[in-house]
């Protein structure tokens, strides 16, 4: 069985390439941080006997995606598992005051950049009646909430693209389920801050956020179930968050 995960240098993506191998899975991480790949796919080759394909992509980049990853060798292409995590969150401001670069980046990683990934791997899935297409999406995607604009907009988009696909590709047999986390301490914060390390602590401070493992546990729990049960859509927060809005701090 082989998962291709985007974004898999940090965070989620990391933890979900650790999970998979754990399991027996072979991967397929991408990112931007060759050296970040390279250290995981060190990891993953001296602790599990599985197969590890590391491949530095920028998802925004359309030529790349489609080039490096229909050059993919045929055993990798037989993907069973695509998990659309690769994104990120560009500043925090009000709509009036923003920086559009910061937009731009945020609507090429995460909604664009998913679509160009998707784009060239549903084909295979589709061709073969199997797959499971994992979309991460965030609170931010359910609910607005303060400076939180285009980012919540980004992840809206990939809201409807997820419940869209499951519509397209239900007569396929591939199977679409969205991941929408709330607070979670991994690089997050600290890339939306722009290396800001202290402000981005700030945001977890008063309460016990997600961690990167809590996610890995629940995309491997969705891609383990039976052959005919989906999960479709869930929403996982800390204890201490009610919503994209509401989270109580002690
Ligand atoms: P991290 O910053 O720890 O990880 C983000 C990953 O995305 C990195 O591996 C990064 O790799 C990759 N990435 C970013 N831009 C690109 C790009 N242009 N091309 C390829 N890869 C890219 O954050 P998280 O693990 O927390 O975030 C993962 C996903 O989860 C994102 O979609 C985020 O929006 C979402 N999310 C996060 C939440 C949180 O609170 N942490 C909550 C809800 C959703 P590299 O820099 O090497 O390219
Ligand atoms: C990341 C969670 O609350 O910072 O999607 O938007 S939040």
């Amino acid at each position: 069985m082989i998962a291709l995960i985007t974004g898999a240098s940090s965070g989620f993506g990391r933890a979900a390439a650790l999970k998979f191998a754990e399991h027996g899975w072979d991967v397929i991480v991408t990112g931007r941080r060759k050296e970040r790949l390279e250290e995981l796919e060190h990891i993953i080759r001296d602790t599990y006997e599985t197969k590890v394909y590391t491949l530095q992509l920028d998802v925004r980049d359309r030529q790349a995606v489609s080039e490096e990853l229909e050059a993919l060798p045929h055993f990798w292409k037989e993907i069973d598992v695509l998990v659309n995590n690769a994104g990120l969150a560009s500043g925090m401001s009000a709509i009036h005051e923003g920086d559009i670069q910061d937009w731009e980046r945020m609507i090429d990683t995460n909604v664009k950049g998913l679509l160009y990934v998707s784009r060239t791997v549903l084909p295979w899935m589709v061709a073969r009646k199997k797959g499971h297409v994992i979309n991460i999406g965030s609170t931010a995607g359910k609910d607005a909430y303060l400076n939180g604009n285009v980012y919540c907009g980004t992840k809206f988009a990939v809201d409807a693209i997820t419940k869209s696909m499951r519509v397209d590709l239900l007569q396929h047999g591939i199977k679409v389920t969205a991941i929408n986390p709330g607070a979670a301490e991994t690089e997050f914060s600290i890339v939306r801050f722009a290396g800001d390390a202290a402000r981005a602590k700030s945001v977890y401070q008063g309460f016990h956020p997600l961690q990167a493992e809590d996610i890995a546990d629940i995309i491997w729990f969705a891609v383990s179930r039976p052959a005919h049960v989906v999960l479709n859509d869930i929403v996982v927060t800390p204890l201490a968050q009610a919503n994209a809005i509401y989270i109580h701090r002690s």
